[in-house]
């Protein structure tokens, strides 16, 4: 048998943001919208039908984010948002806001999905919350498959995964008073697929995979003992992914569900557990093979290896092939790329090619004699002329080779020097709004539409007109916009050597919002100068200091798909290299001031403690070689955002820069006390407005935020700034605030 743990929703072709974004405009009707989802729903029911998979998801399918979806069901939302009597008005309204007809409601937040670059949006559990069962999606979407023929396995987030990871204010997730309503309304959910006929019905739990307490696992022997006492006829599975489970195995497999889906990518020591501890004998495997969050092919003998290992503690007939977690983070299919790299493609498999995967895995490991199947050897030769020795490559450095000097201290007096810049500084992170003329142009020239001289001739126009701007508000360091870029990291990929891109290989970041990240295959190199020639131009049009913009090693490796066999530490320290060559050509053309963004360096942290020291070690020696062998009176700057880096503020430390800007107006100035607290030396730029919100933010409130900051950071440490790039934002929504900004630094520096 073959089962998927979920599959991606936003359309072969980006479908939903376009409906979804369009009923948002009031450009396209209900009735479409819902039609739309339909349709979509219909294609990857029978996709995977095709494909011959046993046990195909429903309910994975989201307008926007599966967390909120289930929030909703529960009825876990702030009573406020009910005044919208629609069913999706309301949803939408959580997702995004709702301001209109004198009725003001905000979005919920958003944090990131464990380590991946989904965010999932997050609701707040108070006293008030009242579960009790207010959707009937997953019932609805059961039906509809069913209407095709398909009987299919309906997804529930999980009650740990979902207590834990939401917001809780003044309550106990493990006190039974709490969570006791909600086991009803789980219960009358399993009631509900019993009588429309459900096989099965999957429950994920992936904070299993995390540290887990002894009230963690008493609440699973409660809640899970007291659900599957109500379970009827339908089976239930576990589903668990992005790690192992070691914390609660043997609770997991004492308890009454009917499979275990185990993560055997990310989570090897799974198969450890099985044979240590054996497996049940009443029970289904579901064994993640496939990775569901990468686009390399599988390894057919790596596969092929665990199942059989598997084989000794569970016989053959108990094990169900399965991806390794929801193909959610992973494109569509290859059939939409018709311009990759001949050499690159069949090395390469999307959501569509894992399901062809999980066939063949599943004929070959059925077939008495796997080694002469043709399938095996295929694939066994493909692997053959890649693999090389990734062992010996590594050189023995160690981080005290990157250590810039002269220290800190002494760096930063010759840059205050060399920069004579008023004390709170005033600046932006880097990217101004990337408005539909950039967009459309880049468009046409990536379709041949306009010449390259064309092309560059308007974003040096661009240039110019940003430039004027922000001399004209008066900020005291400028950026050139980063007009000639759509993603921070896909054009870093486009324009190194060894990274492949695709033409639609898109994947949900957030609600509507898709990236398309580059993929590592060879290795990298810099075959020309990245972003010189427009920082330069820049730089050329004012004298205030222009701030080059580059992305940092590690942001560009955990933002793109990168192949198995390379070692994450090798691939980020080639990274540094080349992003080092461009530091070291813009200081050569009279940049003083570098930003080296790391927006992700904490987004793939191990979800367990106690592997994080050996991914700081790597990530933040690569981050140093970057700026090692830098002048002293170049300034270093980094930005880093949506992560709550509270925890890691000695760590950060180490990475030894000389200004770094991050979000912080919405954290309640926690960070500035653990910034005061924590070994970091560097100047601050503590964003004093979100750029999520459209909000004008007047002069008057932006005075008194900075008034409070400065009763935790001293003066001359301090940098005015919003908290994150500009891209998504409109012009007439961010260039009045950063106007007011402007003002706000000013008015407070009189005052000393
Ligand atoms: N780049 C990458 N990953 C990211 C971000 C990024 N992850 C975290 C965060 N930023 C996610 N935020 C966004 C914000 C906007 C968009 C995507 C992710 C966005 N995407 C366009 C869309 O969906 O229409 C498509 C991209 C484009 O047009 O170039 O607007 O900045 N890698
Ligand atoms: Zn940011």
């Amino acid at each position: 048998m073959k089962s998927v743990v979920g599959f991606p929703r936003i359309g072969p072709q980006r479908e939903l943001k376009n409906y979804v974004e369009g009923y948002l405009e009031g450009k396209v009707k209900k009735e479409e919208l819902e039609k739309a989802a339909r349709d979509l729903r219909k294609y990857h029911w029978l996709l995977q039908k095709e494909y011959g998979i046993d046990l195909i998801p429903s309910n994975d399918f989201s307008f926007y984010d599966h967390f909120l979806d289930h929030a909703v069901m529960l009825g876990a939302v702030p009573a406020a948002y009910r005044i919208l009597e629609d069913e999706i008005d309301c949803y939408l309204a959580l997702a995004k806001g709702y301001q209109r007809d004198g009725i003001d409601l905000k979005a919920l937040p958003m944090k990131k999905w464990f380590f991946t670059n989904y965010h999932y949006l997050v609701p707040t559990l108070t006293a008030d919350t009242e579960f009790k069962l207010s959707s009937d999606k997953p019932f609805t979407e059961f039906k509809e498959a069913w209407h095709e023929g398909i009987k299919t396995k309906p997804v529930l987030l999980g009650a740990l995964t979902f207590l834990k990871l939401a917001r809780k204010t003044g309550v106990d997730i493990y006190n039974k008073h709490f969570w006791e309503k909600m086991l009803e309304v789980y219960i009358e959910i399993l009631c509900h697929f019993n009588t429309a006929g459900a096989d099965f019905v999957q429950i994920d739990e992936p904070v299993l995979v995390m540290d887990l307490e002894e009230r963690d696992r008493r609440f699973l022997k409660e809640f899970y003992g007291a659900l599957l006492k109500n379970k009827g006829k339908t089976r239930v599975i576990l589903q668990t992914y992005f790690g192992d489970i070691r914390d609660v195995y043997q609770e997991i497999v004492s308890l009454d569900f009917d499979a275990l889906g185990l993560d055997l990518v990310d989570g090897k020591l799974n198969l450890e557990l099985i044979s240590q501890y054996g497996f049940p004998e009443d029970k289904l495997l579901l064994a993640g093979i496939v990775n569901g969050r990468n686009v390399f092919r599988n390894n057919y003998q790596t596969s092929i290896d665990i199942l059989q290992k598997l084989a000794h503690y569970v016989d053959k007939g108990r094990i169900v092939l399965s991806t390794s977690c929801s193909l959610l983070l992973v494109p569509y299919s290859l059939k939409y790329e018709n311009e990759l790299d001949e050499k690159v493609v069949p090395y390469l498999a999307f959501a569509e090619e894992k399901l062809q995967e999980l066939s063949e895995i599943e004929e070959i490991f059925l077939s008495g004699d796997f080694s002469k199947h043709s399938f095996y050897l295929k694939n066994a030769e493909l692997w053959n002329l890649v693999a090389t020795d990734q062992s010996g490559e590594k050189e023995k450095e160690e981080e005290n080779e990157y250590i810039r000097v002269p220290a800190w201290e002494e760096r930063i007096k010759v840059q205050k020097e060399a920069l004579q810049l008023p004390f709170l500084p005033t600046t932006t992170i880097g990217s101004f709004p990337q408005t539909p003329d950039v967009r459309a142009m880049r468009g046409r020239f990536k379709r041949g539409e306009v010449t390259k001289e064309e092309y560059e001739s308007f974003i040096k126009a661009k240039i110019e007109r940003v430039i004027k701007f922000q001399e004209e508000i008066g900020l005291d360091v400028l950026v050139h916009g980063e007009y000639e870029r759509n993603d921070m990291v896909e054009f870093f990929g486009e324009n190194l050597e060894g990274f492949v891109i695709t033409k639609n290989g898109w994947v949900q970041s957030y609600g509507t919002r898709c990236v398309k990240p580059p993929i590592i295959f060879y290795d990298i190199k810099r075959k020309k100068k990245l972003t010189v020639d427009y920082i330069k131009y820049a730089q050329s049009l004012t004298s205030k200091p222009v701030k080059g913009i580059l992305t940092g090693p590690v942001t560009i490796l955990n933002w793109s798909f990168v192949r198995e066999d390379m070692p994450p530490d090798r691939v980020a320290m080639q990274l540094a290299q080349v992003i080092k060559e461009e530091v070291l050509d813009l200081e050569k053309e009279g940049i003083k001031i570098i930003q080296i963004d790391e927006a992700a360096l904490l987004e793939k942290l191990p979800l367990r403690k106690s592997e994080h020291k050996t991914y700081f070690d790597w990530a933040i020696k690569a981050f140093k070689a970057v700026c090692a062998g830098v002048k002293p009176q170049t300034q270093i700057h980094t930005h880093m955002c949506y992560s709550n880096f509270d925890d890691y503020l000695d760590e950060i430390a180490r990475m030894d820069v000389d200004v770094i800007t991050f979000e912080a107006a919405k954290s309640d100035f926690t960070l500035l006390d653990g910034i005061r607290e924590s070994s970091l030396q560097a100047e601050v730029g503590p964003g004093i407005f979100d750029v999520h919100s459209p909000r004008i933010v007047p002069v008057e409130e932006m005075e008194k935020l900075i008034t409070r900051m400065l009763e935790k950071i001293e003066k001359d440490r301090l940098w005015i700034n919003p908290d994150c790039g500009l891209k998504t934002r409109k012009e007439e929504e961010v260039f009045p605030t950063l106007k007011n900004m402007v003002v706000a630094a000013r008015e407070i520096r009189k005052k000393f």
